[in-house]
């Protein structure tokens, strides 16, 4: 893989290879967790991997290990040290995190979105793994773990109520409220992860996933995960899927007709063809 970096940030690196967009964490130190400058980094890199027409596949990764103990971690979630008396607080003094803006581009993204996890996924870390589309998981080092109810900084969202649905209520439930290490291989018997990986070969299995999925249909595969997101996602999540529909329509002869008549200030002759 030769990866291009494509812009140089503080809390994340972001690089393309081959239609492949790879944004990581890069706070190893502290276990990777997100502070509102990472958000608002990731949010820049996700939209820009959105936009990008060339790529389809996203791998949502860290770097690592930690340069002072050498463990391994995907993200430990809110920083911590970041929150303020009524959240997380940026550099602007704002209590601000953004990390919901960040779950819904991932979910609403018209390309599939991996998560790598080559260790520590906790608290907002394991949300983001549950609302990536597809997981694989260090054999080795992954550990995923819920800690919102010790820190009272919880997702009453997509990570707790989606990862329901997910993993079935009752583990669920074990997950938020014991809150206990489970190993890349339990979360791989739970549902929630697909597959476990040796760890020497987790990035280079990510990039293979990316690239079968590149060989796909594009237009097959967002109307399908769209479709997969739309039980879930309300009237959201209809409106997604919605918008693929119109576009698809746009494509029409009918379509052509309807925008031409009105232009030429005629009535539309769509030659009634009621296809059933
Ligand atoms: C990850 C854990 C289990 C790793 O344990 P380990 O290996 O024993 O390492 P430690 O010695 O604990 O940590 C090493 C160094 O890293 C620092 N550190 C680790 N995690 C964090 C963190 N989250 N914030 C700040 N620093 C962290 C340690 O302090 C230590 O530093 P030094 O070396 O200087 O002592 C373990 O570390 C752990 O449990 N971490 C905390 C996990 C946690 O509770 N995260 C927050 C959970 N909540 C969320 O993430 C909420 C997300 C959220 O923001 C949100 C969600 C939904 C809706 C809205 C919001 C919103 O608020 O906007």
């Amino acid at each position: 893989m030769n990866w291009t970096t494509v812009k140089e940030y503080e809390d994340i690196t972001y690089k393309k290879c081959d239609g492949v967009a790879r944004i990581a964490f890069n706070r190893p130190e502290v276990r990777n967790a997100f502070r509102p400058k990472t958000t608002a980094e990731l949010l820049d890199a996700f939209k820009d991997a959105y936009e990008d027409i060339n790529i389809g596949a996203v791998l949502l990764s860290a770097e690592g290990p930690s340069p002072k103990d050498g463990v391994w971690s995907f993200c430990s979630g809110g920083d911590q040290k970041a929150r303020g008396h009524q959240g997380y607080v940026g550099d602007d003094g704002y209590h601000r995190l953004n990390i919901l803006e960040v779950q819904r581009l991932i979910r609403f993204m018209p390309k599939v979105v991996i998560a790598v996890v080559p260790g520590w996924a906790v608290g907002g870390g394991h949300s983001l793994h549950v609302v990536c589309d597809l997981t694989l998981a260090s054999k080795e080092h992954a550990i995923f773990k819920q800690t919102d109810a010790d820190v009272t900084s919880f997702d009453a969202g997509y990570g707790s109520a989606y990862l329901a649905k997910m993993v079935g209520q009752k583990k669920a439930r074990e997950i938020f409220f014991l809150g206990r290490n489970y190993s890349a291989q339990e979360a791989f018997e739970m549902g929630m992860v697909n597959a476990v990986v040796p760890h020497d070969e987790l990035e280079a299995t990510a990039f293979e996933w990316a690239q079968e999925i590149m060989a796909k249909s594009p237009t097959s595969i967002k109307m399908l995960k769209f479709a997969m997101n739309l039980t879930d996602d309300g009237m959201v999540g209809q409106q997604v899927f919605a918008g693929e529909a119109t576009r698809l329509a746009y494509m029409t002869d009918e379509a052509k007709e309807g925008r031409d008549a009105f232009l030429e200030k005629r009535k539309p002759n769509f030659e009634k063809k009621w296809i059933p």
